[in-house]
C-alpha cells in the first residue's frame, strides 16, 4: 500500500439525519450507497475520510422531546445512538460519526457565523411567514394552501405551517443569486443528477429571498455569537458539520488542508436547495472553497408507496438485513434503483436480485467452477494452455470492468457499474456452459484447465470490484479463489492475473439462494 502522503485524499459525507425518531430504510440506502463510494475509493488507492452523523437542533427536536417528556439532549443522545448503531449494523466504514452537539461543531458553526457576518451579510430584523416544523423552512403564502381539513400546508411537502413572527438575523442571499448561477454555468456537475439540479438552478432563476437564519422563540441551537438571545437556525449549524468534521475553524490544520473541499456530498432529494444554494452561498460569503458535487438520491419507496409510521410500512434497516442477509442488501439497493431515481422495495424484487444474481449468476458458477478444480485439479489454480479469442474476449471484458466501474462511481452510477459487472458475469455463465469443462475432463484435460482459469480469473476480478458493495461476501469469494487479505485485494490487483499452482482452499457456497420461511 501507499503511503497516506502520497495518495489523493477524497472527503465524502451522507447527510446527518434528524435523531427525533429511529433510523428507516430511507437513512439505511443514503448511508449504503455513501459506504460503498468510500471502501471504492479507499480499494482504489485514495486517502478516504468518510463522515455520517445526526442534526440535534432545531424546533422538531424540541418538540419531539415535550411530547416524551425528555429534554431535546436526551433525545438526540438516545436517537443518536441508534443511527450509530444502525451504522454498525450495515457495516458502514464512516471515519466520524459527528452529532452537531459536539463541542467543536460549536465553534465552527460560531465561527462560520462570525465570518459571514465580517462580510456584510448578516443583518438583523423581524420576521414573518409561514413556518413548517417537519421541514424547519419557511414558506412564502403561495408557497402553501389550505386543504379540507381547514388546516394550512406547504404545498411542496404537504406538512403543516403556522404563522410565525420573531426578531430574526437574516442572512444576505438576494445578493447571491448572480454568483450561484454563475457556479452552475461554470460547474455543470456541481449538482447531480441533471433533472433534480435543474430544478435548483430553476428555483434561483426565480429569485432568492434573504434568509431568516436565526431564532428566539426556543433555545435548542448553537447561541448566535454576541446576541444569546438568538440560537442558529439549524439549517445554517447543521450544513456546517462538514467542515467542522475536517478542523474547521482552523483552516491551517492537516485535516482542513487536506480534506477540504469536499469531493461529494451525498443526500436526498428533499435537502437539494439547502446543499445547493444555501451552503454554497453561505461558503462563498465566508470565503470558504465549495465542494465539488452534490449528488441527490431519490426516495425509497415500500412497495411503491411512502413510508409512514401512521401507515405502520416502515421497515427497520436492522430487521431487513437480518431477513435477508447484509450483504443481498446492500446489493439488492445499489443494483435495483439507478442512483438519483426514486426505487421501491418488496420482498419478491429482493429474493429476486438475491436468487438470481447473486445465488446464480455469481454463486453459483463460483461453486461449479472451484469444486470441479478442487476435484481435478489438485485443489491449485489450473495452468491455461494458449487462450483462444473466446477466452481472450472474456478475460479483457473483465480487465476492463475496472475502468468502467471508476467511470460509473465517479458519478455515483453504482447501478451501472453492478450492471456492466454482471453482464460479464452473464456472458462468463454462457462461456462455462457452451465450453462444457465436465465433457473436457474426458477428452481434452488442457482445454478444460483452460476453461476453469479463465472462469476463475474472471471471478477474482469481479470480486475485487464488488467488495464495496458486499464486503464480507467478496472477500469469502476471494478467499476461496486464494486471494490473501490486503494487497492481493486492491484495485491496483486487478492487473496481476491469477497465478497458476496457487492452492485453493476447499470451496464454500457463498450465495445461497434465499428461503422461504416453513409457515
Ligand atoms: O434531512 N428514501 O435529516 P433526515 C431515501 N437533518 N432517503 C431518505 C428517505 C427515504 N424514504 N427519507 C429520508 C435531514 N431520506 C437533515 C439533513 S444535512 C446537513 C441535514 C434522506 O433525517 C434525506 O433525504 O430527515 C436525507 O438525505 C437523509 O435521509 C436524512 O434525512
Amino acid at each position: 500500500m501507499t503511503s497516506s502522503d502520497s495518495q489523493t485524499p477524497f472527503y465524502i459525507t451522507t447527510a446527518i439525519s434528524y435523531p427525533n425518531g429511529v433510523p428507516h430504510i430511507g437513512h439505511a440506502y443514503e448511508a449504503i450507497a455513501t459506504d460503498a463510494m468510500a471502501r471504492f475509493k479507499r480499494l482504489d488507492g485514495y486517502d478516504v475520510f468518510f463522515m455520517t452523523g445526526t442534526d440535534e437542533h432545531g424546533l422538531k427536536m424540541q418538540q419531539s422531546a415535550d411530547k416524551e417528556g425528555v429534554t431535546a439532549k436526551e433525545l438526540a443522545d438516545r436517537n443518536s445512538a441508534a443511527f450509530a448503531q444502525m451504522g454498525r449494523d450495515l457495516d458502514i466504514s464512516y471515519d466520524r460519526f459527528i452529532r452537531t452537539t459536539d463541542a467543536d461543531h460549536y465553534a465552527a458553526a460560531q465561527a462560520i457565523w462570525k465570518r459571514m457576518e465580517e462580510n456584510g451579510d448578516i443583518y438583523l430584523s423581524k420576521y414573518s411567514g409561514w413556518y413548517s416544523v417537519r421541514d424547519e423552512a419557511y414558506y412564502t403564502e403561495d408557497e402553501t394552501e389550505v386543504r379540507e381539513d381547514g388546516v394550512r400546508y406547504s404545498k411542496e411537502t404537504d406538512t403543516e405551517v403556522t404563522w410565525t413572527e420573531e426578531e430574526s438575523y437574516f442572512f444576505r442571499l438576494s445578493a447571491y443569486q448572480d454568483r450561484l448561477l454563475a457556479l452552475y454555468e461554470s460547474q455543470p456537475d456541481f449538482a447531480a443528477p441533471r433533472s433534480r439540479f435543474n430544478e435548483v438552478i430553476s428555483f434561483v432563476k426565480g429569485g432568492l429571498e434573504d434568509l431568516s437564519i436565526s431564532r428566539t422563540t426556543f433555545d435548542w441551537g448553537v447561541p448566535v455569537p454576541g446576541n444569546p438571545d438568538h440560537v442558529m437556525y439549524v439549517w445554517v449549524d447543521a450544513l456546517t458539520n462538514y467542515l467542522t468534521g475536517v478542523g474547521f475553524p482552523d483552516t491551517e490544520s492537516e485535516a482542513f488542508k487536506k480534506y477540504w473541499p469536499a469531493d461529494v456530498h451525498v443526500i436526498g432529494k428533499d435537502i437539494s436547495r439547502f446543499h445547493a444554494i444555501f451552503w454554497p452561498a453561505f461558503l462563498m460569503s465566508a470565503k470558504l472553497e465549495l465542494p465539488k458535487r452534490i449528488m441527490i438520491h431519490g426516495f425509497l419507496h415500500n412497495k411503491g408507496v411512502k413510508m409512514s409510521k401512521s401507515l405502520g410500512n416502515v421497515v427497520a434497516p436492522k430487521a431487513w438485513a437480518e431477513q435477508y442477509g447484509l450483504d443481498s442488501v446492500r446489493f439488492f439497493l445499489l443494483r435495483e434503483v439507478p442512483f438519483g431515481a426514486d426505487g421501491s422495495y418488496n420482498h419478491d424484487a429482493v429474493v429476486g436480485r438475491m436468487n438470481s444474481d447473486l445465488a446464480n449468476n455469481l454463486g453459483n458458477l463460483a461453486q461449479r467452477s472451484l469444486s470441479m478444480v478442487a476435484k481435478n485439479c489438485g485443489a491449485a489454480v489450473p495452468q491455461p494452455g494458449a487462450f483462444t479469442p473466446e477466452d481472450s474476449a472474456l478475460l479483457e471484458a473483465a480487465g476492463n470492468l475496472l475502468q468502467v466501474s471508476r467511470e460509473a462511481y465517479d458519478v455515483q452510477d453504482f447501478h451501472g457499474a453492478l450492471e456492466a459487472t454482471w453482464k460479464v458475469l452473464g456472458d462468463t455463465n454462457a462461456y462455462f456452459a457452451d465450453q462444457a469443462p465436465w465433457v473436457l475432463r474426458k477428452t481434452d484435460v488442457e482445454r478444460m484447465n483452460t476453461v476453469l482459469y479463465v472462469t476463475l480469473e474472471v471471478l477474482r476480478i469481479v470480486a475485487i470490484l464488488i467488495q464495496p458493495v458486499m464486503p464480507p461476501s467478496a472477500g469469502k469469494l476471494l478467499t476461496v479463489l486464494g486471494q490473501p487479505d490486503g494487497d492481493a485485494r486492491l484495485f491496483s490487483a486487478i492487473g496481476t492475473p491469477l497465478v497458476p499452482g496457487t492452492e485453493l482452499p476447499a470451496p464454500a457456497p457463498i450465495f445461497p439462494k434465499y428461503e422461504e420461511p416453513a409457515e
